[in-house]
């Protein structure tokens, strides 16, 4: 990356352009910053269509208002956050902002204004505007358009959102002044909190993002589009991965990484979480996204990854491969244990069950292999009422997704865990054994060895449907796919 237009005081030219005086900036001359003013061509953009999820966003916003009548809602975007210096880390806008708009754009922020002396709410959408080119602000700003690319004017922002939109560096200062009840997504912009410190509370504020949490549960058909293509392109990432085993075998865990998210970057916006790439002994380390270990051939690969749509939907997808293309016959025998509980945890999921029925369903299976295995002292029913198969399933069996992985976290316990399973919903069904490399409870040839499978599953209204279902599950299909593709 370059550095900015090196001033002759260098000092100087850090202080923020709003503190600089009348056009005198230090080492640019007048004849530099006169030719910076001008001579640039009109490049407003006319006859903008909305953006696709437009209506969909303005259901939302609709729904959001009848729940909060007469408060004012702000709903931040976020902003960049420094990684070093004057670098940022990738933006990433927040979930909340984005479901209600469709947008994606750092430091922007929705608000939600009630009506005076009638229903409803006006949305206003705060963002930076196009660059000031009289001022400088354009070229000498960091935040400048020449150094970050050209941004949406207000008025193309309103065509594709659908939503008036108005200068952001004017909100904190108006909030400061507003009077009413008013709420906040926390969490993403501090110097709007910090305009809001005084009329706000802890308790109301979670009531909203509460509320933003279960307005996600059902998915709508723009969300199941958009899920189903994130999916689609985790199973060509995945396929990617099983095409450069051989290098990765040369290298480490992160040629598995780096080709995934070659797929990711390429296809969608991003991955929708750290890819875990955990060969070996990895993949009994749930979070394993270090990814810095070899790949050895006759070890397992455990694969935990999804690609993140350009609208910001993720997959989330397991396989547990072979490195060398063929289950041993004991990886085989946990694979296909593994296996037959996905396929009893996925049959569970249809409309009107409980959201806890199909993680029943799994464990149950997990329990009476454990079980049969002489792993652990049955009969089976007393390890699920003790909770001992835990030591080796570990974690939930699934779990709701959308624009988040871990999608409406924040939802109540009767909404989500405690609910019922209704069409719409998404959500991954992911059981998994694993056995330490120390658990020295278990025989020596167990050690070491973690498998999951994991798919990501719409609630229909007849049952489900398995939207990752292009990447064979059972071992020996596992196996004829890897040798197709390796060929
Ligand atoms: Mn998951």
């Amino acid at each position: 990356m370059t550095d900015e237009l090196t001033p002759e005081t260098p000092d100087e030219d850090e202080q923020p352009i709003k503190q600089r005086k009348n056009g005198l900036y230090p080492g640019v001359s007048d004849e530099l910053a006169a030719s910076m003013q001008s001579g640039w061509a009109d490049t407003e953009l006319r006859d903008l269509e909305p953006i696709e999820q437009a209506p969909n966003a303005a259901r939302r916003r609709a729904a959001l208002s009848a729940r909060f009548p007469g408060e004012r809602l702000v709903i931040p975007a976020g902003n960049l956050k420094t990684r070093s210096n004057d670098t940022e880390y990738d933006f990433r806008a927040s979930t909340e902002y984005v479901y209600l708009t469709g947008d994606q754009t750092e430091d922007s922020v929705l608000v939600l204004e009630p009506r005076t002396g009638e229903d409803g709410h006006d949305a206003t959408i705060h963002r930076l505007p196009r660059s000031n080119r009289e001022n400088g602000e354009f070229w000498l700003d960091g935040m400048g358009e020449l150094w970050v690319g050209r941004r949406h004017s207000l008025a193309e922002a309103e065509a594709l959102l659908g939503v008036p939109c108005k200068d952001v560096r004017e909100l904190a200062a108006a909030l400061t002044e507003a009077t009413g009840p008013v709420r906040v997504v926390r969490g993403h912009d501090a110097g709007i909190e910090a305009a809001l410190r005084d009329k706000v509370t802890a308790e109301r504020d979670e009531d909203l993002r509460v509320y933003l949490s279960e307005a996600r549960v059902v998915k709508d058909d723009f969300e199941v589009g958009e899920l189903q293509k994130a999916v689609d392109s985790t199973v060509r990432g995945f396929e990617d991965v099983v095409k450069v085993l051989d290098k990765a075998e040369a290298t480490s865990e992160r040629y598995i990484e780096g080709t995934f998210f070659l797929r990711a970057r390429v296809e969608g916006n991003d991955i929708g979480y750290g890819s875990i790439c955990a060969a070996g002994p990895h993949a009994t380390t749930l979070h394993w996204v270090r990814n810095n270990g070899p790949v050895r051939s006759g070890d397992l690969l455990l694969l935990d990854a999804g690609v993140e749509t350009h609208s910001l939907y993720t997959a989330d997808v397991t396989r547990t491969l072979p490195i060398n293309g063929r289950y041993t016959d004991l990886q085989r025998k946990i694979y296909d244990a593994v296996y037959e509980a996905q396929e009893a945890g996925i049959a569970a999921v249809k409309p009107g069950a409980n959201f806890r029925d199909f993680h029943d369903a799994s464990q149950r299976v997990l329990a009476e292999k454990l079980v049969a295995w002489g792993l652990v002292e049955g009969p089976a029913e007393k390890v699920l009422e003790l909770g001992l198969q835990r030591r080796w399933t570990l974690h939930g069996t699934g779990h709701m997704l959308g624009l988040d992985v871990h999608d409406c976290a924040a939802a109540r316990t009767e909404a989500y865990v405690n609910g019922t399973l209704e069409p719409g919903m998404v959500l991954t069904v992911e059981p998994g054994l694993y056995f330490q490399a120390d658990d020295v409870t278990v025989p020596e040839e167990y050690r070491g060895i973690g498998v999951r499978i994991e798919d990501d599953i719409l609630v229909t209204a007849d049952g489900n449907r398995n939207l990752s279902s292009a990447l064979p599950r059972r071992s020996e299909d596992v196996e004829a796919w890897m040798a197709e593709l390796r060929g």
